[in-house]
């Protein structure tokens, strides 16, 4: 008996990146089919059981990949910070221009200024740019708001692009970014207000599936975040952290404390911070993009997160400031250039790992029944064409939920 379906793909090289070992997953001659959204088969040819489908496509060859997932990104935001790329290249630094009140809360200015459909269309460009490379699953984070409207409003804005375009938004509520103006200097009366009012008013209006931190000296200390952890576990939020990005904080050992979903940048991370994450399953998400704009010199412990099986992923960490990119092909090529990743860990950094790093393990990343059937389908023959050059989208279609 042929069991049903509602398309098929054939005649396609699959890299189903399904975990153990170094090959992608990869499955010569394969075949692919979906129902309701999801993969349903997935494996050669040869072994297909029969299926009856209304549509078939021949791929001819081309390669099928997960579709990517950009698992930290900050695109959503008005204005741009051209002006500080001009700063920098003229000697001024990233926490000098922050000191002084350019840097995030530049970017606060704008952002509060602007309505939500203003947002969506300053936004909206980066995020097609995304989608061009094959990107299926964004996450989107607030942190340009700083108070309780603002932040809100990013948020909306952010699952509002998701009923324009074909795309997986996960949103993530960033409130302990910066310190506003209006807080005068006072770190931990604004961490109260996240706490008590940005936090609690986010949650009720289900506006984020994630808390996230920005734990640095320009920033907020370990138990300044450990209070927005802590809020954001009574609202039964999951977190993640930027961590060890310009300095060891040991934000990384808090983020595992908390079982957090990841933590990211990473640059100053030691053995004890990587034995923590490992301990905790937190995924590392390696962000070369800031590194690359900062033109920082310290690159993350690869092979000590390598030692210590923690997972890798990689993201465009797109924000107007540390890293203007919305490339995530990019993103992959730097990290293998800068950070020396495989061409395998860097993919893997955009599909299975990135997909744990937003807690969707169970239903997107890689290519295998049950699984929401989200594919980029490529012109070209092996996975790591689609890394090895810099500038190049060889996408050829891409498959949101089996259409
Ligand atoms: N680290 C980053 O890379 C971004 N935020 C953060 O905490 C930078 C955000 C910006 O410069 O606008
Ligand atoms: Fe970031």
């Amino acid at each position: 008996m042929a069991i049903t379906v509602d398309h098929v793909w054939t005649n396609a090289r699959i890299a189903t990146m399904v975990a153990g070992g170094d090959t992608y997953g990869l499955i010569e001659r394969g075949c692919l089919a979906a129902k309701e959204g999801r993969i349903v088969w997935v494996g050669p040819e040869s072994d297909a059981p029969l299926m009856e489908s209304p549509t078939v496509t021949d791929v001819g060859g081309r390669l099928i990949t997960p579709g990517l997932i950009d698992c930290h990104s900050h695109l959503l935001y008005a204005g741009n910070r051209a002006g500080e790329f001009e700063d920098r290249l003229n000697g001024q630094t990233y926490a000098r221009i922050a000191a002084a009140g350019g840097g995030i809360l530049s970017t606060v200015k704008t952002t509060r200024s602007a309505d939500k459909d203003d947002l969506v269309a300053q936004s909206l460009p980066r995020l097609d740019s995304l989608i061009a490379e094959g990107v299926t699953t964004i996450e989107i984070k607030s942190g340009y708001g700083l108070d309780t409207a603002s932040e809100s409003k990013m948020l909306a804005a952010a699952r509002h692009l998701a009923t324009l375009r074909e795309i997986n938004v996960m949103t993530t509520f960033l409130g302990a970014h910066a310190l506003p103006p209006e807080a005068n200097g006072d770190k931990d009366r604004y961490i109260d207000a996240v706490c008590n009012d940005q936090l609690p008013a986010i949650a009720a209006a289900g506006l984020a599936d994630a808390v996230d931190g920005f734990c640095e000296t320009m920033a907020f200390s370990v138990d300044q975040i450990r209070r927005v952890f802590e809020a954001a576990r009574k609202h039964g939020l999951p977190v993640k952290l930027h961590a060890e990005q310009l300095s060891n904080q040991s934000g990384a050992a808090l983020a595992a404390e908390f079982s957090a979903l990841s933590a990211d940048h990473l640059e100053y991370l030691d053995e004890a911070g990587v034995m923590a994450l490992a301990r905790a399953g937190t995924v590392a998400v390696l962000l070369p993009g800031a590194f690359y704009f900062l033109g920082e010199r310290q690159a993350p412990p690869v092979d000590l997160l390598r030692q210590h099986r923690v997972p890798l992923a990689v993201a465009t960490d797109c924000n107007p400031g540390s890293s203007p990119l919305t490339s995530i092909l990019t993103a992959l090529n730097m990290a293998c250039i800068l950070f020396r990743l495989t061409a395998e860990e860097a993919l893997a950094g955009a599909t299975r790992n990135a997909a744990m790093a937003l807690g969707l393990g169970h239903q997107t990343g890689t290519l295998e029944p049950g699984k929401f059937c989200d594919l980029a389908i490529w012109n070209v023959d092996r996975p790591a064409e689609l890394i090895a050059s810099l500038g190049f989208n060889p996408l050829h279609a891409r498959v949101w939920r089996g259409a």
